[in-house]
């Protein structure tokens, strides 16, 4: 898999040619116009310039990425998705794109992403149980992908779906599951197409694996990790705020918009805090959490006027 680093292909490498080329290609792959210019958050240009944050941690090693998992299509240990999550198929992958946008329809995943090249991004991921990570994923901004879908001015929301396929994730089968199957995650427009908003295909430079939510998962770094849902098989625009999984589960503990905030304890534990792992039973490695995992600068303009206080 082909990985650029945002900053380590000097400006002068990619002729205006080059850029022209892939832009071509895009267009032709999909049929698609040049980019709508009547999305809501930030502008091609602006992304362009958009610097993503650098995160000084360690990485998490890739054994803990890879082998703690939360993906309960697989069972609700976190070592059931690494043990059972080689079953599942992932080639061929069709997405169906529905709702308030241009183009809809099946599609392979890969025709989605065809011409882009996936970024390596090191983020901070911090799950909503109090522990967290330092993950080199690699992938390719939503905006990006959304934007050749041509979502239209009625599209204030987008919902993502996970495969459901019981034969293959014996988590969907468990009868006592309280999860009402296939998952759902959504956000808002503009949270969508923010610059950090991450489609991943990768981690630690090469493909994702299953149990990571192959072939592609959404990453939300500034978000709790339960939005940042894996093994999208469906992306609907829609004018109303989806009801996520979680949040259909437990109103009262899990939210739609569920941004870290360490001022906000979830029901039954402090947020104020994190296991960084790996962590062990003599060390629990803990740190403070941060507002908006970190990432306060670059989004909080996005709840401008919003009660942080009840923002869940
Ligand atoms: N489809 C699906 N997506 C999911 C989950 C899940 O159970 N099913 N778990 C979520 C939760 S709670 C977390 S913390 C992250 C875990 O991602 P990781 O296993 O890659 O660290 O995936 C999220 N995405
Ligand atoms: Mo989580």
């Amino acid at each position: 898999m082909l990985i650029r680093k945002p900053d380590d292909i000097p400006g002068s490498e990619i002729t205006p040619e080059q850029h022209f080329h892939n832009r071509r290609t895009l267009v032709r792959t999909l049929g698609l116009a040049a980019g709508s210019a009547l999305l809501p958050g930030i502008t091609r240009a602006e992304a362009d310039e958009f610097q993503v944050p650098a995160v000084d941690d360690p990485l998490t090693p890739e054994k803990i990425v890879t082998g703690f998992n939360n993906f309960y299509e697989f069972g609700t240990d976190k070592s059931d998705p690494a043990r059972y999550a080689h079953r599942l198929t992932t080639s061929p992958w069709r997405v169906t794109v529905s709702g308030e946008a241009e183009k809809t329809g099946e599609f392979d995943y890969e025709d989605l992403i065809a011409g882009m090249t996936p970024e390596e991004r090191i983020y901070r991921f911090r799950c909503v149980e109090a522990w967290s990570m330092v993950v080199p994923w690699s992938g390719i901004p939503l905006a990006d992908i959304l934007r050749r879908l041509e979502p239209n001015s009625r599209a204030r929301y987008v919902e993502f779906t996970t495969l459901y396929r019981p034969e293959e994730m014996p988590g969907q089968k468990a009868i006592f599951s309280s999860i009402d199957w296939p998952y759902v995650e959504g956000l808002r427009m503009d949270e969508a197409m923010h610059p950090l908003t991450l489609m991943a295909t990768g981690v630690y430079g090469k493909p994702l694996p299953n149990q990571n939510g192959a072939p592609w998962r959404l990453i939300v770094p500034w978000k709790y990790g339960f939005k940042s849902i894996k093994s999208i098989v469906a992306i609907r625009f829609t004018s109303r705020e989806p009801v996520n999984t979680w949040q259909q589960i437990a109103p009262r503990e899990y939210g739609f918009y569920a941004n870290v905030n360490p001022a906000v304890d979830h029901p039954r534990w402090s947020q104020a805090r994190e296991r960084r792992l790996p962590s062990t039973l003599l060390d629990q490695n803990w740190m403070p959490t941060l507002p908006f995992n970190g990432y306060a600068d670059q989004v909080a303009g996005l709840y401008d006027g919003m009660d942080l206080s009840r923002n869940f």
